[in-house]
């Protein structure tokens, strides 16, 4: 294929950049956080999204060093908006790690490093791992994450709710935010919302609530859906109706309409 031939001189020469979108609270739709996502630059296909590369370095091994890049990058970001809003304080960023990174033994040392080289708090740091990751992990695969979460890192369990997992099996992971699948938030949309998309939001959060977990929504689109989340007790949000992913700026002019 000729994408993943390409990859390994896509990263020495700087192809890849990031988009941030906004993660705001449901309360007030003030900038609590921003996730980091990866683009590919590509000199003959344009702007490939993470779904076209991801895999495929995933499978080739190319995704240890990508995903150190994109860390050290969106952690360089995150301690310059903090640098430039000195008291608008908890700006957090979050990025996503792959299974593949969860395996590879250099991961705790590496993140320890980024974060001590930047200056940024461990606690504004959010790592999201995919719900279908860690079904069924085994406590080795969980180890390097539990040291994470002692540092002060937060582990977010992505795609809440596509899984299957024994929710009772929450306790055992070292998660402290559930970010709720798309899926949900498009069950809000109707009028009246679908009934048994609230009911299962409402057990979520009850859930999430009772074990200390906060709840990131994802995908909303419009501010009905954004209202009706909010009542049923989630946390924060994302999606377009907030903001699209972005240049790093625009996370910047969000946190300066904040202040
Ligand atoms: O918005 P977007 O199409 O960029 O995201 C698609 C998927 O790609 C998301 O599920 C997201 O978790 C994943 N993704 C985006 N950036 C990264 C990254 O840096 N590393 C990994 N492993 N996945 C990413
Ligand atoms: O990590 P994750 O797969 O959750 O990454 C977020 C993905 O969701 C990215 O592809 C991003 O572009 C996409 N996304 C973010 N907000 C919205 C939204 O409001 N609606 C839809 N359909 N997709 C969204
Ligand atoms: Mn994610
Ligand atoms: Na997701």
């Amino acid at each position: 294929h000729g994408l993943t031939t390409a990859l390994p001189a896509a990263l020495d020469r700087g192809e890849f950049f990031i988009e941030y979108q906004p993660l705001v609270h449901l309360g007030d739709g003030t900038v609590h956080g921003a996730e980091a996502l990866v683009r590919w630059c590509h000199p003959q296909h344009g702007v490939l999204g993470p779904d076209r590369f991801i895999p495929l370095a995933e499978h080739t091994g190319l995704i240890v060093p990508l995903g150190r890049w994109v860390l050290e990058e969106a952690v360089r970001q995150a301690r310059f908006w903090k640098h430039r809003h000195a008291d608008g304080g908890p700006l957090r960023i979050n990025v996503n790690l792959s299974p593949t990174q969860l395996h590879h033994p250099g991961l705790v040392g590496e993140i320890t490093d980024i974060l001590e080289r930047s200056g940024l708090a461990p606690r504004a740091l959010c790592l999201e791992v995919t719900e279908s990751a860690l079904i069924g992990a085994e406590e080795d695969l969980l180890k390097p994450l539990r040291h994470l979460a002692e540092m002060g890192v937060d582990i977010a369990l992505d795609d809440f709710g596509t899984g299957y997992s024994n929710l009772a099996n929450l306790r055992r992971l070292p998660v402290s935010v559930l970010k709720l699948d798309r899926s949900f938030t498009r069950g809000m949309q109707q009028h009246p919302a679908d009934p048994v998309d609230m009911k299962i939001v409402e057990g979520i959060v009850s859930l999430a609530h009772s074990l200390e977990l906060a709840v990131t929504v994802e995908g909303v689109e419009t501010a009905a859906q954004a209202a009706q989340l909010r009542a049923l007790g989630c946390d924060t949000a994302q999606g377009w109706y907030y903001a699209r992913p972005g240049a790093p700026d625009r996370i910047h002019s969000l946190l300066l309409a904040d202040a």
